[in-house]
């Protein structure tokens, strides 16, 4: 008996102090929260994860029209030296593709140098480039130098390695997994006399990502409000953080979703996330959800029930 009375008070403790709480938010907030929330979400839903591509280091088609950013040349004379040409009529794709014109005056020795590349980060790096040129005029060659701090390596020579008897694009890939771990940068090196024109277009090196950022959420707890956390376990930092936290099921007046962005999470490091305030009472299921640049998504349910402006996630 004293147990009924007890519960009944308390009943109208409750609505009392929700009432009061609700008069002093606007109509339009009261509209929809007394609205329960019908959407359901069981422990077996899939977040679907998005794999963006961050693996291209270096993709360049000279379509700018001039040397492109960060990009250089060394030239030794005045005549016949590296050049964006215009003319689609000699370019392997689109408009425009470096040039330099063969030389039956001065000796040649012209380079087109890529700006430094970072290959810190991966485990394969690979490099495709078309050339256009052919083999016929051996007085001068093209040399492709990988260079960085302590080396300068011609992995690549035109007259050496090729027999192109027909003028015309040809498409060179190498491997430059050796490379990782270095700042490199590549050169093109037109050198010689009286030799062949050289062209280069549609240059793409792409790195395969040494490792990458985990989200995990570790723990979602009340007593007031919700506060998440969101932990990076993994081998990078995880950029971009898009987090939210949703309240699905019971009765919901005030703070039933939350969503924010947090600019970075680094390795082992984690950031709480939070409702300040929810008010309502009955079961519900807590859904947090992150997210990053890198592509990882994680998710985590925690069964709660809410009393007014107490939640249990017990
Ligand atoms: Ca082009
Ligand atoms: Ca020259």
């Amino acid at each position: 008996m004293n147990n009924k009375i007890i519960q009944l008070k308390a009943s109208v403790i409750c609505i009392a102090f929700c009432l009061l709480l609700l008069s002093s938010t606007n109509v339009s907030a009261n509209k929809q929260s007394f609205q329960p929330l019908k959407k359901t979400i069981t422990g077996n839903q899939q977040i679907i994860s998005q794999k963006l591509d961050k693996g291209s280091i270096l993709s360049e088609g000279f379509e700018g029209g001039e040397l492109p950013e960060g990009w250089s040349v060394i030239e030794t004379n005045s005549y016949q030296n590296w050049f964006i040409g215009s003319d689609p009529a000699w370019a392997h794709t689109g408009n425009c593709e470096a040039w330099v014109n063969y030389d039956n005056h001065e000796n040649s020795d012209e380079w087109l140098i890529t700006p430094n590349l970072d290959l810190t980060e991966y485990v394969a790096v690979t490099f495709v480039f078309w050339v256009w040129s052919d083999t016929n005029f051996p007085g001068a060659t093209a040399k492709l130098h990988i260079r960085g701090t302590g080396f300068d390596d011609i992995i690549w020579d035109l007259i050496q390695d090729e027999s192109w008897v027909t003028t015309g694009w040809y498409q060179l890939s190498f491997n430059l997994t050796s490379y990782i771990g270095k700042t490199i940068n590549i050169s093109w090196q037109y050198v010689g006399f009286n030799g062949q024109s050289f062209g280069i277009d549609d240059i793409e090196i792409k790195g395969t990502m040494a490792s990458e950022p985990a989200l995990q959420i570790t723990s979602i707890t009340g007593p007031i409000g919700i506060k998440a956390t969101i932990e990076n376990t993994g081998t990078a930092n995880a950029t971009n953080v898009q987090w939210s936290i949703n309240l699905n099921g019971g009765y919901i007046f005030l703070g039933n979703s939350k969503a924010g962005e947090e600019p970075i999470i680094p390795i082992n490091s984690s950031i709480v996330v939070k409702i300040p305030l929810i008010l309502g009472f009955g079961k519900t299921i807590i859904h947090v959800v992150a997210s990053c640049t890198e592509g990882v998504t994680t998710d985590k349910l925690q069964n709660a029930s809410m009393l007014l402006v107490f939640i249990s996630t017990k």
